[in-house]
């Protein structure tokens, strides 16, 4: 029996694991905080259950679904990352103790274990096909799941479902005894699907952490459903105290927890800027833990110091956009031009940010002598994108936007998403918020289309990396007296 087959004859089953008020709810924005957390939390445990059941399905493959098998393998590494960094930036813990529907699922995969192989890859078929549609179903999904949307309906992933559903045929005509098994797998996998859907529906409050309310734990950042391009500067509800419902089982959030947030990455198949940024980690973190960002995430960092990189900011921002602008005219197609527009106007309504902190903070912008760390930077940009091929312009300009996004979510997620009477709320707003990291993710989308894993692109990426890191360090050295 084929795939198409199974679900054909399973019309109402196969309905029911991939439709449920669950999604509608993603699609609307209603679902309740608590179903979302639920089901984040219990998917993230059922992910962990599945990498296992597929590294022994590996084991013992045909070497013809070698490849799709241990392509997902990577991917589903880099997935459990993505549920990390998600929860992180939500404030939410991912430590709660397994749901029975979620260690049902998990006893059902350990008993494939046993079964021949076409019928472990018909239910992983199974289960990754109702992904794709459920989450198809939900789509374009409100902003504050847009990115869990995307994640389940990219092109690679349906193209990694139709390996999978590949190799499934190709099993099941091998070893036709199996059918009536596969069959069996399949239903199951349908009925777990669906209560799993029912399961973060119902859920009762979950775990959630003593400072964080439930009506803010959806949104990564401030801001986020506004809609109105910058952020405000009006201070967060206070929020008041959740006790855990009951006790954590199993350790405390892992140190890595803190690490960079991927780029929104084809778990199926990692593109170009988020193999790149990955790469970068340490300069990555090495900017967060600078002494100048750290002292502006606590709000402890002199008004001479900034207002001394607000202006050198201003200077580099102006050489961005101009970079953006060159970009835009080497644009082979109508689709890169206007990706490329929006960034300027994107850069451009920064620099308008800047320009009310120089009125705010009396900073004479015209007056502006660019310093060494700017001028190199500058020099790089405005270089590459004269000279450069397009993937390279694209690796030159990603860091600033990746890393700013990284720097600006991760200090406001320290803060527990609280700003109030913080003195740099504004910036860490701007960068944290959703519009930003939408610029950010066009940027790479950019770069994913144009370049292509050359020295050279290395190079410029790593390159922008450490005079970020270099940026920085010139903002804190400077003498605070002498302010631009
Ligand atoms: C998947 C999932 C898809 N994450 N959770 C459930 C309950 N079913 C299917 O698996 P993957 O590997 O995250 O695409």
């Amino acid at each position: 029996m084929e795939t198409e087959h199974l679900i054909a004859s399973h019309l109402a089953e196969w309905h029911a694991a991939t439709r449920h008020p669950f999604l509608d709810a993603v699609r609307d924005g209603t679902l309740p905080p608590d179903a979302f957390h639920t089901w984040l939390v219990q998917d993230y445990r059922f992910v962990g259950d599945l990498l296992r059941f597929q590294a022994r399905l590996l084991a013992r493959a045909p070497r013809r679904a070698q490849p799709v098998l241990a392509g997902g393998l990577v991917a589903l590494v880099s997935e459990l990352g993505w549920f990390e960094s998600q929860a992180q930036q939500r404030g939410l813990r991912l430590d709660a103790p397994a749901h029975p529907v979620a260690a049902a699922y998990g006893e059902l995969l350990a008993r494939l274990e046993h079964q021949p192989f076409a019928v472990g890859i018909t239910a992983l078929w199974a289960l990754e096909r109702a992904y794709l549609e459920a989450w198809q179903h939900a789509a374009p999904g409100a902003p504050a799941f847009r990115p869990f949307v995307e994640h389940w309906t990219v092109p690679e992933f349906a193209a990694y479902v139709a390996g999978l559903a590949d190799a499934a045929n190709e099993a099941l005509a091998a070893a036709e005894d199996a059918g009536g098994l596969a069959e069996q797998a399949f239903l199951e996998v349908t009925r777990l699907e669906r209560d799993f859907w029912q399961m973060a529906w119902e859920a009762a409050p979950p775990a959630l952490p003593a400072t964080t309310a439930a009506s803010e734990v959806l949104a990564p950042a401030p801001g986020l459903t506004s809609g109105s391009g910058r952020p405000g500067t009006q201070a967060g509800p206070a929020a008041p105290g959740v006790m855990p419902p009951e006790p954590f089982a199993g350790t405390a959030p892992a140190p890595e927890l803190a690490m960079g947030r991927p780029p929104p990455a084809h778990r199926h198949q990692m593109g170009l800027a988020a193999r790149l940024w990955l790469a970068e980690q340490e300069l990555a973190q090495q900017a967060l833990e600078h002494p100048f960002v750290r002292a502006l995430g606590e709000g402890t960092l002199d008004r001479e110091r900034f207002k001394r990189y607000i202006a050198q900011d201003a200077f580099f921002l102006e050489a961005f956009a101009r970079a953006y602008a060159l970009a835009l005219a080497r644009s082979a197609d109508r689709e890169g031009m206007a990706a490329f527009f929006e960034l300027l106007k994107g850069a451009l309504d920064e620099l308008d940010l800047h320009r009310g902190y120089a009125q705010q903070w009396q900073i004479d912008l015209a007056a502006v002598e660019p310093a060494q760390a700017t001028l190199a930077y500058t020099d790089f940009l405005l270089a590459t994108a004269a000279l450069g091929s397009l993937g390279e312009v694209c690796a030159a300009m990603v860091p600033c936007m990746r890393l700013y996004a990284f720097l600006g979510q991760s200090l406001l997620a320290a803060r527990g998403d609280r700003l109030e009477r913080h003195p740099y709320a504004e910036w860490i707003r701007t960068y944290s918020s959703q519009e930003f990291e939408g610029l950010a993710e066009r940027l790479e989308a950019l770069l994913d289309r144009y370049a292509h894993d050359t020295p050279p692109v290395r190079g410029a990426y790593h390159r922008a990396m450490r005079l970020e890191v270099a940026f920085f360090e010139a903002a804190f050295a400077a003498p605070a007296e002498t302010t631009g």
